[in-house]
């Protein structure tokens, strides 16, 4: 079989409430989108994930859809829509729409027919279920499990009118559709059509790998110190998501090429990623895995813990070995939902801030796989200065801060510190265009503050500077274009226990890429055999000046090419 196209490509997704504002009204726009294509394309990125755009009450930032079919008036009209499709088109790229249908809007009209009572038609298109037996319906502990939201509080909501209760995983505002159901399935492969006739290149699938649930919806284990039961066991990578991913292939993709399928799988395996991943089995190209940005995470969600190196490394090598015959990894730091990784794994003082932004960009695109920048990493861009809960508007922060503080007893303080580190809505601040007021994202009022580092940290001052992580990330991505050992290369971690060095060649044919990163602020030797050989090879990309030996400033990266002689 051909290689498939996207195993070149790179990525850029926009999250268009933060990326620019056209008409003045402090949120992002397509024409915002339209109006800075050319700072995309200037990248040398193939393809554009932009986050939703539907029609939605905006409870999650528009991960809450009550028209799959429309634009929110917020971000403008479908004509706005075509008009960017055809800028991205016509600049070589692609455009990939995200897909939100583990859940809708509560105020989508099929939950409002659904809850207008229980008999009617698409009552059962939603997960309606009656109170605990023997409890009073809408009394405390009457839910009809113990499972808890991902935002927080319990995942059912009452409903008064019915005397049943809906089933959310995350907001209130965000009822699960009930995949079981063959109309619903039908209704979305219909939906997704619609939008690739449209001429829409593909889809990345939000929680896509929670829509299979096990209808017994079984009471979850309880944590030290949770109010609720975990249901992650009955609905992630649930009974029948093999069969409903090969379904909705075949529904709608098949007969398409050039598509693009990602799916967002929070909890998802090696093992299960082969299977979603075999392109024989027709199900996606690729996946997001999280074991990577959990690596810092510990048993206490209230506690801040460092990265441990040796530990991401070994995820890595794990994803890496395991889809290096079957399948297909996707590689990414940052996203919408994820801090910024150059505050988190770097070092974002202004003296190692643009250094460690690009040994991180380096050593995560060197890997093998497909690529995803996240808007303003590419100018290295960084966590935001939160002084108090009010200062967020992440529904997820303020239901974790409400769930934590209001009824586990949590000290404000201690939650506060982790929501600095690790809150989404460090990713969320506007991108920062420029050093004028509010960074030249809006001439209004922005919906989520500026960072006050703009007036250094901008696009307009990184397209200027040679030196800038922007043009580092453009040559990072030429050289993937230009060289088929980033793309296809076999992956071999090198030094899996040096505490500050991250270390791997890559080799195809008789090309082979010595890649290592310092994530350190003290320089650090890196002791692999051949080292002598390697430091004379051609040095490709370096963030420092060309080290003597292999001795690494701190935070610098190296990538070295050299051609085996047989
Ligand atoms: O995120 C899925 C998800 O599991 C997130 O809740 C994530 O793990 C968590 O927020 C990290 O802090 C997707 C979307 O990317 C996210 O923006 C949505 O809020 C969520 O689904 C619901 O649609």
């Amino acid at each position: 079989m051909e290689n498939p196209w996207w195993h070149r490509a790179v990525v850029y997704q926009i999250y268009p409430r933060s990326f620019a504002d056209a008409d003045g009204d402090g949120m992002g726009d397509l024409r915002g989108i339209i109006d800075h294509l050319d700072h995309i394309a200037g990248l040398g990125v193939d393809v554009i994930w932009l986050s939703p755009i539907y029609r939605s009450p905006q409870d999650d930032n528009g991960y809450d859809i009550s028209d799959y079919q429309d634009i929110d008036p917020v971000f403008g009209t479908l004509a706005d829509f075509d008009e960017l499709l055809a800028g991205v088109h016509e600049r070589g790229m692609r455009l990939v729409m995200d897909l939100v249908v583990n859940h809708s809007s509560d105020e989508h009209p099929w939950f409002t027919e659904s809850s207008s009572g229980t008999d009617n038609p698409k009552r059962d298109w939603y997960w309606w279920r009656p109170a605990r037996d023997g409890m009073e319906p809408g009394t405390p502990g009457a839910e009809p499990n113990n499972w808890g939201s991902v935002f927080g509080g319990s995942a059912w909501e009452y409903d008064p009118a019915t005397r049943e209760y809906y089933l959310h995983l995350f907001s209130r505002k965000q009822p699960d559709l009930n995949w079981e159901n063959p109309e619903v399935r039908e209704a979305v492969y219909a939906m997704m059509t619609w939008w690739l006739d449209r001429g829409v290149d593909g889809f990345r699938m939000d929680v896509i790998n929670f829509i299979s649930k096990d209808p017994a919806l079984p009471d979850g284990a309880v944590r030290a110190g949770s109010a609720y039961g975990d249901g992650g066991p009955s609905f992630i990578d649930g009974p029948r998501m093999h069969e409903f991913l090969r379904e909705m292939h075949e529904r709608v993709f098949a007969g398409r090429d050039k598509m693009l399928t990602v799916g967002e799988m929070p909890g998802v395996t090696v093992a299960e990623a082969v299977r979603y991943t075999d392109p024989a089995r027709r199900e996606v190209d690729m996946v997001f895995a999280f074991e990577h940005v959990d690596v810092d995470r510990g048993p206490d969600p209230w506690t801040l813990y460092p990265l441990q190196l040796t530990k991401l490394k070994g995820i890595f090598a794990r994803w890496q070995a395991g889809l290096a015959e079957v399948g297909w990894n996707s590689l990414y730091w940052n996203n919408h939902d994820q801090p910024r990784v150059v505050s988190r794994f770097g070092d974002d003082s202004p003296q190692w801030r643009e250094r460690s932004a690009k040994m991180l960009g380096a050593v995560l695109h060197l890997h093998r796989g497909t690529p995803y920048v996240y808007q303003g990493e590419e100018l290295g861009m960084t966590n935001a200065p939160f002084a108090s809960i009010a200062d967020f508007r992440d529904i997820e922060a303020l239901g974790h801060y409400a769930q934590a503080v209001d009824h586990e007893g949590r000290s404000p303080e201690d939650v506060l510190t982790v929501l600095r580190a690790r809150g989404r809505d460090n990713a969320r601040t506007p991108m920062q265009w420029d050093a004028s007021p509010h960074a030249g994202f809006t001439t209004g009022t922005p919906w989520l503050a500026v960072n006050p580092n703009h007036t250094e940290i901008n696009a307009a001052a990184a397209a200027k500077d040679p030196d800038s992580v922007y043009h580092f990330y453009r040559r990072l991505i030429e050289l993937r274009h230009e060289d088929p050992v980033v793309v296809y290369g076999d992956f071999t971690m090198l030094l899996p226990d040096d505490e500050r060095l991250y270390a791997f060649t890559r080799r195809h044919g008789d090309t082979e890429l010595l890649v290592i990163g310092n994530f350190s602020g003290e320089p650090a030797r890196a002791g692999i055999d051949d080292a002598g050989a390697w430091s004379s090879a051609e040095l490709v990309l370096t963030n420092a000046p060309a080290p003597a030996g292999l001795e690494l400033e701190p935070w610098q990266v190296v990538v070295y090419r050299r051609t085996l002689t047989r």
